[in-house]
């Protein structure tokens, strides 16, 4: 099935889709530099996770450079204003939560709501992707895999003690991913991904997420609801 792209006949050289990459190439160097601050960040906020938090970090900065060159590939400039921009509410929240060491609230920014994210994102992708953007994003998107698996492990251990601030953190946090989606899905649906998938693949993977660090089934379904209309 490796062959999508081919069969969608995507002009990758077009001005159209070189117009809708400048901002989607944008958002996922912003989004790896973004991570790899956070991971930075959390790596002083639990001194007994440093060197895995530090690990992950340099993962982040790996992804940056592997997306830059995808980028210098098709010969666009990433608009990083406007990715700046897309990314202020939940960088502004993740800011505020770090400066009160509100270290849960940070996971489930950093390591949940963002790592499903551009695991959504990256999946719907790869398929439709170019030959050169393809082999960085399958590398990527296994790592991606990884940190969510560091904050399910975390927030898992501490379930009990962080599940109050975890909901209070859902419920701000999760209607700025939907804005976030609407606000992309034309520039994706040139590229191919549609938002349907990438709702879909996101809830998936933050529903399973939930899941394995706790919440019940009834408890899944109450917070994904939350921004369901942003
Ligand atoms: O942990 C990470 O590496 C995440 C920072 C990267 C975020 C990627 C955000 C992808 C959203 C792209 C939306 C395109 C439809
Ligand atoms: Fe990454
Ligand atoms: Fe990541
Ligand atoms: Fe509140």
């Amino acid at each position: 099935m490796q062959q999508v792209a081919a069969d969608l006949e995507i002009d990758f050289k077009s001005e159209k889709y070189k117009d809708a990459y400048s901002r989607i190439n944008a958002i996922v160097i912003e989004g790896e530099q973004e991570a790899y601050e956070n991971y930075i960040q959390l790596s002083q906020l639990l001194p007994d996770d440093k060197e895995d938090l530090i690990r992950l970090s340099k993962m982040e900065s790996r992804h940056k450079k592997g997306f830059e060159a995808c980028g210098r590939n098709l010969q666009v400039s990433p608009d990083i204003e406007f990715a700046k921009e897309f990314f202020a509410g939940l960088h502004g929240n993740f800011q505020k939560a770090a400066a009160e060491g509100k270290v849960v609230t940070c996971l489930l920014i950093q390591s949940l709501i963002i790592e499903c994210f551009a695991i959504a994102a990256y999946n719907i992708y790869i398929p439709v992707a170019d030959d050169f953007a393809r082999k960085i994003t399958e590398g990527v998107v296994k790592d991606e895999y990884s940190h969510l698996n560091f904050g399910e492990v975390w927030l898992q251990k501490n379930f009990a003690q962080s599940k109050a601030e975890l909901e209070e953190a859902n419920r701000h946090n999760l209607p700025i991913v939907w804005k976030m989606l609407n606000q992309v899905a034309d520039d994706a649906a040139v590229l191919a991904m549609e938002k349907e998938a990438l709702v879909e693949d996101f809830m998936i993977q933050y529903g399973e997420a939930l899941s394995n660090i706790g919440f019940t089934t009834r408890d899944i379904m109450r917070m994904s609801a939350y921004g369901l209309t942003a």
